[in-house]
């Protein structure tokens, strides 16, 4: 399946412009969390389309229109402090893919599903960590099977309810580790600013 994943930024208006602030205007401060779910879905044969908004620093979705094309799934992370950025990311891809479900996850989402599932078109919220919750909803997305036992998702059935699936159970052994997949930009900025 082809999934797209975003990170979004802190931004704010500075001297009229719309700009990175705090420490992603310091320096970049790459998503975590992201660059693990895009290589988890790689090692499970899955094609990620990566747009890293804070390496960017950037919410304009315009430049990656094409590559988003055929998106089956887009999932968006956030902080409480890049929260507004991803509502600016929701509604450009609620234009560009009106169709395609949208999953939210990072600490914003994971402590507010409910208000983020209510006041934005998002379809999904994964709480805590996504690696397997990410992998089950792709198969469910894909195989168009019901999203119920997908573990600390947040969704919305067909009667409107908002449901909060369990969480899975506690990882006890890590049988098989994936690295963060940094993109190229990140790499190169990286080594020519001489980040660590
Ligand atoms: C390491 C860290 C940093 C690092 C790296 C952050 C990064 N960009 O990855 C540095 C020092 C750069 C940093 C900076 C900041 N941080 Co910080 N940071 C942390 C810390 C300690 C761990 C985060 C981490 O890397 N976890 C490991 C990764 C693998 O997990 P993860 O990012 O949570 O992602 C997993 C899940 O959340 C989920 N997920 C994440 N995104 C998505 C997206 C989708 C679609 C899905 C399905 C799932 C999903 O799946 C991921 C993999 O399991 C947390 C506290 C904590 N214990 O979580 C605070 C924390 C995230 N930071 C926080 C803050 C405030 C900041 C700053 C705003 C500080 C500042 N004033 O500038 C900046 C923001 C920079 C930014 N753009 O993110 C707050 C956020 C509070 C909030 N409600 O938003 C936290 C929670 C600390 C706290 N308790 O206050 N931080």
């Amino acid at each position: 399946m082809k999934v797209c994943l975003l990170a979004s930024p802190m931004m704010d208006v500075v001297d009229g412009a719309l700009r990175t602030i705090s420490m992603d205007a310091e320096r970049e401060c790459p998503s975590y969390g992201i660059h693990m779910l895009a290589a988890a879905l790689r090692a499970a044969g899955h094609e990620v389309v990566l747009v890293d908004l804070i390496a960017e620093q950037s919410v304009d979705l315009t430049p990656h229109e094409g590559a988003l094309k055929g998106c089956e799934l887009v999932g968006v992370g956030a902080t409480s402090l890049s929260w507004p950025s991803a509502r600016a990311v929701l509604h450009q891809i609620a234009r560009m893919l009106p169709t395609v479900p949208v999953v939210l996850g990072g600490i914003h989402p994971t402590m507010f599903d409910r208000y983020v599932l209510e006041t934005s078109p998002a379809t999904y919220v994964v709480r805590g960590e996504g690696e397997r919750a990410l992998l089950q909803l792709c198969e469910c997305v894909g195989a168009g099977r019901s999203v119920a036992d997908v573990p600390g998702l947040t969704w919305r059935a067909p009667d409107g309810n908002i449901v909060r699936n369990p969480a899975h159970e506690r990882t006890v052994r890590v049988r098989r580790a994936v690295a963060p997949s940094p993109s190229g930009r990140m790499a190169h900025r990286c080594a020519t600013k001489g980040d660590p």
